[in-house]
């Protein structure tokens, strides 16, 4: 299942705990033409807010990853198709470097590697709660987020390389920078696409673009609109 990700265009992440828009489902959230859902949140994501979303997501056929923010203990549910780790590279806390790493493989008996991989992380909203949490130093410029993506591919092995501007839209030519720098890894960008506009602008410079809130504030509508900028913006390039 080596790089599922490279087919992605656009991925919906939803955090467990936040609640959902209106009469919106689970289910319905696989309907919008997003080509994967990665369950993950920074704070208050527990595993039984996880498995009963999983519970809910039972019956969709796009791919379903878990991103383990609470204590990753391993588990089993038929809906998972596997675990994507985050890895902050700018974290000051070195806990989300390879601390909260090294306890989850201390501390699991067997791990299914097959199902795990991992996701190198560059923050870069110093308001978000991802950035206060891991103590991530967002005050970078296009060549320090360039060298984080090249020593993420390089150096780290990394395949997939996040540029993470949760809750704001981000520089496009700083992304754009950071895809360049990549020779085959993929790059993911998160951060407040709302819309068409939005996501065809980050779209055309990102191989991947991740939605949150977006889902969370306007609805399974709003998303389904953000699917359709990413697509745009990849068949025009
Ligand atoms: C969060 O990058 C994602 O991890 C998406 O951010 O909530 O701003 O869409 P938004």
């Amino acid at each position: 299942m080596t790089g599922v990700w490279e087919q992605w265009d656009h991925v919906k992440k939803i955090d467990p705990a936040k609640t959902l828009h209106n009469r919106d489902s689970y289910a319905g959230i696989a309907s919008t033409g997003t080509d994967a859902i990665i369950l993950g949140g920074t704070t208050n994501v527990t595993e039984s807010s996880v498995r009963s979303i999983l519970d809910a997501l039972v019956s969709v056929e796009i791919p379903v990853f878990v991103e383990p923010t609470y204590h990753p203990t391993k588990f089993h549910h038929d809906t998972l198709t596997g675990y994507l780790i985050p890895i902050v590279l700018n974290a000051g806390d070195r806990t989300w470097v390879t601390g909260a790493h090294h306890e989850w493989v201390r501390s699991t008996e067997t791990i299914d590697w097959e199902l795990t991989h991992t996701v190198a992380y560059i923050v870069l909203n110093s308001e978000s709660s991802v950035a206060t949490y891991t103590q991530a130093g967002c005050d970078l410029d296009v060549d320090d987020v360039v060298a984080y993506a090249e020593l993420a591919e390089q150096i780290l092995g990394q395949q997939i390389v996040y540029l993470e501007y949760s809750g704001t839209l981000g520089n496009s030519a700083i992304v754009a920078a950071a895809r360049d720098a990549l020779s085959s890894a993929q790059l993911f960008y998160g951060g407040g696409i709302h819309d068409y506009e939005s996501a065809c602008e980050m779209a055309s410079v990102a191989d991947t673009i991740v939605v949150d809130n977006v889902l969370h504030e306007a609805g399974i509508e709003a998303v389904e609109a953000t699917v359709r900028g990413a697509t745009d913006a990849h068949h025009e390039s």
